[in-house]
Parts: C-alpha cells; sequence; structure tokens
C-alpha cells in the first residue's frame, strides 16, 4: 500500500480503498465495454465529510478526482485519468427523508433512481424522471448528467426535480443549500451550474428532490403508424385529449421496432406486427382510474378512425405493460450482436427528425452497406436515438460520428439531448455550442477547479 493509499484509508477505512491490481473491472470498464481507463485508487466514502477530506488529499497529491455513480453512462463520463482517483458514492446509497407536506425527498448522491421511486411511492408519492438504467443509475449520476428518460415530455428533466443540492468543491470546500422551497431567487442559482456538470465541477453529495402525488392510474400502449406526419399529429392529439395526462411518447421507427421485437422472440410475443412505417409506445397517468382508461381508449379509437394510428394495442395487465415497455426498453442483450456499437443521442427540432434520419442512413448505409441503423427516441422531448453496429468496426467510429454530428449541425440541433458529453463527444461540443459559449464554460471550470483535478477530459474540448 502507498503512503496515498494510507492517508486515503484514514479517512475511509482501508476496506473502501482499492489500490492498482486490486481494482476490480467494474471501476476500469464502462457498461458498453468502450471506455477504459487504469485508475489508481478506487475511494468509497461514507459520508460528505470524507468526500470532501478525500478531495483535499487529492489535491494536496496533484491527483484528479472521476466522480463515479452507478456506471451505466454511456459516454464515458465516469473514466477515471491513469493514475487518478475514482471517488464511487456507492456506500452514501440512502434516502435520508421523505417529507410528504412538503413534497421533497433527501437523497444522498448514491442512491438508486429506483431507491427514489420506491420511496416515494411508500408515502403515496411520486419521482417521475425515469430510464431504463433505473436499476444502476444513481441520483447523483442522473444530476450530474442532467438524465432525460421516459418521461420528460410531462415532467421534464432532473434539472427540473432538484429543489436543494449540496456539493464538494475542489478546494475541499463544501457548499450546501439544502432547501425544499420550490422558489428561492437569492442571488445566482449555482446548483443549476452543478446540475448536467458531470463531475467537471465538484462531486454531488446530497440532494432534495421535488415529488409529486402518486398516480393512480397507468394506461400503456403501443401504436403503428403510417408515417411521421401521422406520428406528430397522433402526439399532439394525445396531448390535448389527455389533458396533461399524457407521460411518455416513444418513437421507434421500423428499423428498430422489428430488430428489437426479434431479438426478443424467444421471451415475449411480438406485440404488433412488424410492416409499420413507425411504433410509438405511449403512456398516461392519472388520478382517475375508469375515468383515464376509457379516455385513453376513447381517444385511440378515434385516432385509428381518422387514420393517424394504423394499428394499437393497450395494455390490460401490468405484465402487459411489462412487455410492450421491454420491446423498448431491455436493450443490453438486443443490442449485443451490434457491438462495438455507436450510439447517439441527439436532439432537433421534431419536424427536422425524418430529414435527419434520411440523410444518416444514407450516408452511412453508401460508407457501410452492412451496417445495422437503428432509430427510436423520446421523440415527444426532440430527443433521437441512433444506434450503429455490424459492418462498423471500432476503428470507424470517428468517421460515422463525423457524418452524424454533420447533419445535427445542419438542423442545429444538439449533439447531446440526454446523455452528456463525457469523453466521447468533446470534440463535437462545438458543433452545438458557440465559441462565446464555450469560453464562458472554460471561464467557469477555471474559477472552480483551476487545477483541473474535478473529472479531467470531460465535456470541454
Ligand atoms: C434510452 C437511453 C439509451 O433512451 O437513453 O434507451
Ligand atoms: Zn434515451
Amino acid at each position: 500500500v502507498s503512503s496515498i493509499g494510507q492517508s486515503l484509508a484514514a479517512i475511509v477505512g482501508a476496506s473502501n480503498v482499492f489500490e492498482g491490481a486490486g481494482i476490480e473491472e467494474r471501476y476500469r470498464v464502462d457498461i458498453m465495454a468502450k471506455y477504459v481507463s487504469t485508475p489508481g485508487f478506487v475511494v468509497r466514502p461514507g459520508s460528505t465529510e470524507e468526500v470532501a477530506a478525500v478531495v483535499k488529499l487529492a489535491a494536496q497529491a496533484n491527483l484528479s478526482i472521476t466522480p463515479l455513480g452507478g456506471r451505466t453512462g454511456v459516454v464515458g463520463g465516469g473514466t477515471a485519468k491513469d493514475g487518478a482517483i475514482v471517488l464511487s458514492l456507492e456506500r452514501m446509497n440512502k434516502v435520508l427523508e421523505v417529507d410528504a407536506a412538503s413534497m421533497t425527498m433527501t437523497v444522498e448522491a448514491g442512491a438508486t433512481l429506483q431507491a427514489t421511486h420506491e420511496s416515494a411511492e411508500a408515502n403515496g408519492l411520486f419521482m417521475p424522471l425515469d430510464l431504463g438504467a433505473r436499476g444502476s443509475a444513481t441520483i447523483g449520476g442522473n444530476i450530474a448528467t442532467n438524465a432525460g428518460g421516459n418521461r420528460v415530455l410531462r415532467w421534464g428533466m432532473m434539472r427540473d426535480m432538484v429543489l436543494g443540492l449540496e456539493a464538494v468543491l475542489a478546494n475541499g470546500s463544501v457548499v450546501s443549500s439544502l432547501t425544499k422551497a420550490l422558489k428561492d431567487n437569492a442571488g445566482y442559482n449555482w446548483k443549476h451550474l452543478f446540475i448536467g456538470s458531470e463531475g467537471t465541477l465538484g462531486v454531488i453529495t446530497r440532494a432534495v428532490l421535488r415529488l409529486r402525488p402518486l398516480p393512480v392510474s397507468s394506461q400503456t400502449a403501443l401504436v403503428a403508424m403510417s408515417s411521421f406526419e401521422t406520428a406528430t399529429a397522433l402526439l399532439r392529439k394525445m396531448e390535448a385529449a389527455l389533458g396533461g395526462r399524457l407521460s411518455s411518447f416513444e418513437l421507434m421507427w421500423s428499423d428498430f421496432y422489428d430488430f428489437s421485437s426479434e431479438a426478443q422472440l424467444a421471451k415475449r410475443a411480438r406485440p404488433l406486427p412488424c410492416g409499420h412505417a413507425l411504433y410509438a409506445l405511449m403512456e398516461s397517468l392519472g388520478s382517475e382510474v375508469a375515468h383515464d382508461a376509457d379516455l385513453f381508449a376513447q381517444t385511440l379509437e378515434q385516432a385509428m378512425s381518422e387514420g393517424l394510428a394504423s394499428d394499437v394495442v393497450i395494455a390490460q395487465s401490468d405484465r402487459e405493460r411489462d412487455n410492450l415497455w421491454a420491446v423498448r426498453d431491455d436493450l443490453t442483450e438486443v443490442l449485443r450482436p451490434l457491438r462495438p456499437l455507436i450510439a447517439y443521442d441527439v436532439s432537433m427540432a421534431l419536424g427536422d427528425m425524418p430529414r435527419f434520419r434520411e440523410e444518416t442512413r444514407a450516408q452511412i448505409l453508401e460508407r457501410f452497406p452492412q451496417a445495422t441503423t437503428l432509430y427510436y427516441g423520446h421523440a415527444g422531448d426532440g430527443n433521437l436515438h441512433l444506434v450503429v453496429g455490424a459492418g462498423t468496426g471500432k476503428d470507424q467510429t470517428t468517421e460515422v460520428d463525423r457524418m452524424v454530428y454533420r447533419v445535427v449541425e445542419k438542423y442545429r440541433g444538439s449533439v447531446s439531448g440526454e446523455h452528456g458529453i463525457g469523453k466521447g463527444k468533446r470534440e463535437y461540443i462545438g458543433l452545438t455550442r458557440s465559441a462565446q459559449e464555450l469560453a464562458l464554460m472554460q471561464a467557469i471550470k477555471t474559477a472552480l477547479d483551476p487545477h483541473n483535478l474535478m473529472n479531467p477530459g470531460k465535456v470541454l474540448p
């Protein structure tokens, strides 16, 4: 054990420090096996004070720190510098309080998203953020990446749910504003700097989250559509008819739907036949069981008669609902044959999506005729996912990136709708952010972290 290892052990206990060859693979390799690193130390603090002490020690030793949450980010944001410190929040995983009167929850950064769902529900309340990695993703990681997911359409992104925040700065000081108030205009709202900062400004340690009343009725449907125009018309119709209850509108182009449902055939029947241009998975959450179900079914029936929907299946049980969602969300095994795959989370005006798809698809397939391209995403949010795999090797990533991001630039979209920039998209952030914006970001980074010790090599070019 090195002397730095000993000093770290003095802060967090020897059982919470791993060094060199003793570091498990899960701290070195990301979920998609795309980003690999060789950190010198893994530290697992148990409190904000311990985080602060580790950060101070790291500064003295001139070692950088990469905070790590659930390790299910996909842009390499949790990749440490070789020899540096991985600060895992896994022991700080408690939901500290649910305050039913103020409809808030106070949590440690390492609590999983699912743990917040369960604690809220046990108190008749609801934490609306949701995404496929709910079981692993942590609140700290969700805040650090300003996570989006499946219900942004109705409740917004993580940013919209964070009331209070506590973070440890690069100099080891603790800034804390664990307020439960919805409104707080006392000067600069610094918490928003940390939301989406991907660990580059400090370590998020605790947060107060805004909760909502627990919906008691839930409707889920898979709808097939003949064109993008009918899809957007159907989205508008559902939003208007359901009076704000529509919580998800997940669009899947036929390439994605056919591929995903085919790969899952051994596990579950295909919920709707292939052959339609597009599919949408929609969810409506409400408070009046009988009325909500009738309204949902009637609206979809009307959509069919108006030609907005070509085929519809409405889940009649929790099991059927889970089966419908699985086609959209249960992707780890589905996508495995496409590895090493290239995944995108671009955003743009909804109306530009069909042209974006046609142009990127044509370019990719012209260059890589064997490639598989799958298009899907959170259409209600203008957030499109594209997965490219098979027929493109690891060495072709940059080439495909450039093709895709040039089209994003053409439509004035964002190179990241929700996953963040991390390590993987740094050289493309300039397609979405102006030189002036990047200079402002760099000034903030330099002011808060003058020695570039907080998750270096991420976000900024
Ligand atoms: C999804 C993740 C990849 O929407 O963002 O499936
Ligand atoms: Zn997504």
